[in-house]
């Protein structure tokens, strides 16, 4: 089985300006710069058919190229107990289409739907007790944050799994959205790969269900 997820990636300007928003909560666990995404829809575990069914799909979805703004920050969880720390986007219509294009394709692959409501973020940091009079201090400091304008033209099928160091995602295919496949990762999707690829990381699911089981 691979665990798979929807998102957008960032050029280096914008890692670059997240990353130096990455600092002052003690206890944060931070996400490297390199891993900062914006989920447009949480797959799970597929198996390889499945993979490539909803990768087919992914592979229809067309529409015009647009422009996207993070801007503000905030948290997930309760509010005396949050457990992610995030950047968010100027409203974007745009980005509202890009989302419901990937989760109806999502969804034609006969994956589950998604309970949650589409809340577009980049999670900067995992929270675990940290001191809320500095995260406090952290939102009112960076409320008005504004990220460089940046144009989208593709995103992005990632599988992830967990080591030692945290969760780690790979960008497995990339979609333009003017159609076809950017990048092609060389990945076979079908069931004898997939299989290999389970017994090398099976445990490492399993670790990172529960490390998202809370939420
Ligand atoms: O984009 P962020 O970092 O907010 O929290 C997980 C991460 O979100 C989320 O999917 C993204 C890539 O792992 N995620 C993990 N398990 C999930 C689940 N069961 C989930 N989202 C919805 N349902």
């Amino acid at each position: 089985m691979i665990r798979l997820f929807v998102a957008l990636s960032f050029p280096e300007e914008i890692r670059h300006s997240l990353a130096a928003l990455c600092a002052g909560v003690p206890g944060a666990r931070w996400v490297n710069p390199d891993q900062f995404h914006l989920t447009l829809r949480f797959i799970g575990e597929v198996d390889g058919r499945t993979a490539r069914t909803v990768s087919d799909a992914l592979a229809t979805i067309t529409m015009p190229d647009f422009d996207l703004e993070l801007f503000g920050v905030g948290t997930f969880g309760d509010k005396r107990k949050a457990n992610s720390l995030w950047v968010g986007v100027r409203p974007n219509a745009a980005l509202n289409r890009l989302q419901e294009k990937v989760d109806n394709a999502v969804l034609r692959s006969g994956i589950a739907p998604d309970r949650r409501k589409f809340a577009p973020h980049v999670t900067l940091a995992r929270l675990n007790n940290a001191p809320l009079d500095r995260i406090g201090a952290f939102l009112s400091h960076h409320a008005l944050y504004a990220g460089p304008r940046t144009r989208c033209d593709r995103f992005t099928l990632y599988s992830s799994f967990l080591s030692s160091s945290g969760a780690i995602y790979t960008p497995e295919q990339v979609y333009r959205l003017d159609g076809g496949i950017a990048e092609d990762a060389e990945h076979d999707w079908m069931a004898d790969e997939a299989d290999a690829w389970d017994q090398d990381h099976g445990d490492w699911d399993k670790a990172e269900a529960a490390a998202y089981g809370a939420e």
